[in-house]
């Protein structure tokens, strides 16, 4: 293949300014050292109305068990609701402790730089190690990373321990709020809940890896890449950039595209470059193309005097574009067939398990789906490995739910949430669409001003990607439409609305979508449909909450859609929801939402069934014939 070298060999390396500013997924190499810290911590929840005692007393200098009474086994990663027979520690909120040990070797002395990270912790957390705080991070979903080089007792025993705090309050994404009672008669003192804006459970906890990783003094700290391709495909380029960390005025970088072979396709160096060859294998998304989710691997190297560091990150290489009535990837329109989820199971809750996570992308492939939403925040990066590698494509989502007043403390935050989402995902083929949030009270008048910021916010970190927010408020008094690329909106027609009532959904479907269209000259998708069931209740002719209602009420929407997508700006449809998932308490929900093709444990329901002889229709009609599932 041609190598095409850039004009910038040798542009000055980036050094990053204040400390680690990457978020780069840890691995190893030649040069790094990777351990995990999951497994069984030790766990205490703080005394109910004495929420602060653990800073008070400082526990993160102690041993939990010496502290507190009630010390349990926790596992890591894992929600902590659902593990106990307890309903305290269920339904806890507030502080709760965890710690552990572990050792570091002698040898990490000296030349090596070592990382803590964690993948995501719901919601405030603060971290110690040996008793030393190294860092907080605000947010449920997100990574956050400390150096912890100089904190660490090398060659001996080591403590990491960590407050964290479920609590949601106006001002946290999502917002929520504590309620006190004020009828004394009905309750006792200091009774209180918590509430919040959506119906699943704010499962809280450490809910992704923990690891613990080396690197060199001078090191890889973050990489940027975008991928373009001419118009006819026949040309790929890639453009990056790299960060460096503690590196000399005099460090060189050397890059490699390696194919998935691991051939070398092409080379080149600098810390900003770009890299365009001849038949590139593109990243296609499932059911576009007979190979999907082709992944390069881009390998970095990094010499500084004597010290090397390596890493190499998974690229795909696609164009990807967007006007009034689509969206294009290596210049085809794309039909978005799919699903919102959830990170949901039972007894982990949300944590990482990738049983569940090959399980999940086995169905989807099973039900010949192309895309997923992230709803209602950012999934785990295990789980977007999967998306990149499958060709599932994904609306990236912030965990902006049900957001119902728009202040300037709340956008810092909101923005913030954006900032480190982008930072985490940016190189990822299979997103293609930035999610701002879902549901939001947008016919406010506050909602203007509040959205277009952050969208102006998400367009200036990246360009590259159409910006949308899932709508649930009418066209005709929304206000947050017009910032947007794309219009997101979901509806429940024939279950929220006129219950039972099946033959309105055509006619309230397309005057619907036509009406956002008409009025945005926005492309349009249906990002949540569906009805609840409970598996194995039927009834002929159908009625609510059963398999029966949900399929019937599914191919409905099915007509609309077919009637919408040859107008030319519909584009796409994604069911409510893949699978049933934990819900608080609520006397209309039998202890979860309903609405998943399959149980919460993953077994079919009838609409599994529907939708995958639906998507496999769909894909005679939109996708590449030879992609399209054959054995039906
Ligand atoms: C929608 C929400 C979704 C809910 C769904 C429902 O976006 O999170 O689960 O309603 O009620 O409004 O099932």
């Amino acid at each position: 293949m041609k190598l095409c070298f850039s004009l910038i060999f040798f542009s000055k390396i980036f050094v990053a300014a204040n400390g680690p500013q990457g978020i780069l997924y840890p691995q190893q190499s030649e040069s790094r050292e990777l351990f995990s810290l999951d497994g069984v911590w030790t766990f205490a929840i703080s005394p109910k109305f004495d929420q602060d005692i653990g800073f008070k007393n400082q526990w993160y200098r102690k041993e939990l068990k010496k502290v507190s009474k009630y010390v349990i086994p926790m596992p890591v990663p894992s929600s902590y609701n659902d593990i106990t027979q307890n309903a305290t520690i269920r339904d806890y909120v507030g502080w709760v402790w965890y710690e552990r040990t572990f050792f570091v070797p002698a040898r990490w002395r000296g030349e090596q730089r070592v990382f803590l990270r964690f993948g995501s912790a719901n919601y405030e957390t603060v971290v110690w190690i040996n008793g030393v705080k190294v860092t907080n991070h605000s947010g449920g979903y997100l990574p956050f990373v400390a150096e912890v080089t100089k904190q660490l007792s090398y060659g001996s025993e080591n403590k990491v321990t960590v407050a964290l705090n479920n609590t949601l309050t106006p001002l946290t994404i999502p917002q929520g709020r504590i309620v006190f009672p004020n009828n004394t008669d009905r309750y006792p003192p200091g009774y209180f809940i918590q509430e919040y804006n959506f119906d699943f459970t704010n499962y809280a906890g450490i809910h992704r890896p923990v690891y613990l990783y080396t690197t060199p003094r001078s090191y890889i700290d973050d990489v940027t890449v975008t991928t373009e391709t001419s118009e006819d495909n026949y040309f790929g380029t890639i453009r990056y950039s790299i960060l460096c960390q503690g590196c000399s005025k005099d460090a060189m970088l050397y890059t490699d595209l390696l194919d998935e072979d691991g051939a070398n396709v092409a080379s080149n160096f600098g810390p900003k470059n770009k890299i365009s060859f001849k038949r590139p294998k593109l990243w296609w998304p499932n059911l576009m193309h007979e190979r999907p989710g082709y992944l390069y691997t881009l390998k970095i190297h990094l010499k500084d005097g004597d010290v090397e560091d390596f890493y190499r990150l998974k690229i795909g290489v696609r164009s990807l574009s967007w006007n009034s009535s689509g969206i294009f990837i290596n210049h085809q329109k794309v039909y978005f067939q799919g699903f919102g989820k959830h990170e949901d199971f039972l007894i982990k809750g949300r944590g990482v398990d990738y049983s569940l996570i090959v399980k999940d992308f086995n169905l989807i492939n099973w039900l010949g789906a192309n895309s997923f939403r992230t709803s209602h925040y950012p999934y785990a990066e295990e789980i977007m490995d999967f998306a990149d590698k499958n060709g599932i494509m994904v609306i990236d989502e912030i965990p902006g739910v049900g957001l119902d007043h728009f202040g300037a403390d709340l956008l810092k935050n909101h923005l913030e949430a954006m900032k480190e989402l982008i930072h985490r995902d940016k190189n990822r083929p299979s997103v293609v669409m930035w999610s701002i949030g879902n549901e939001p009270q947008s016919q406010k008048p506050e909602a203007a001003p509040y959205y277009s910021q952050v969208v102006n916010f998400t367009k200036l970190l990246d360009p590259t990607r159409p910006v949308t927010l899932v709508l649930s408020r009418g066209y005709f008094e929304d206000k947050a439409a017009p910032f947007l690329d794309v219009i997101c909106f979901n509806r429940y027609y024939s279950w929220y609305s006129d219950t039972g009532h099946l033959e309105l959904i055509q006619q309230q479907l397309l005057n619907e979508a036509r009406n956002w269209h008409n009025k945005f000259r926005k492309p349009v998708m249906m990002t949540e449909y569906g009805a609840g069931s409970i598996a194995g209740f039927h009834s002929d002719p159908p009625v609510v909450w059963t398999e029966d209602y949900q399929t019937a009420l599914m191919k409905e929407y099915f007509k609309g859609f077919d009637i919408l997508r040859k107008e030319g700006f519909f584009i796409g449809e994604m069911i409510w929801n893949f699978a049933d998932f934990g819900t608080p308490q609520e006397s209309f929900r039998p202890t979860a939402c309903m609405k998943g093709l399959f149980t919460r444990d993953r077994k079919p329901k009838m609409a599994a069934y529907t939708m995958r002889k639906r998507y496999a229709e769909l894909c005679e009609m939109t996708g590449c014939e030879s992609a399209c599932p054959s054995n039906l």
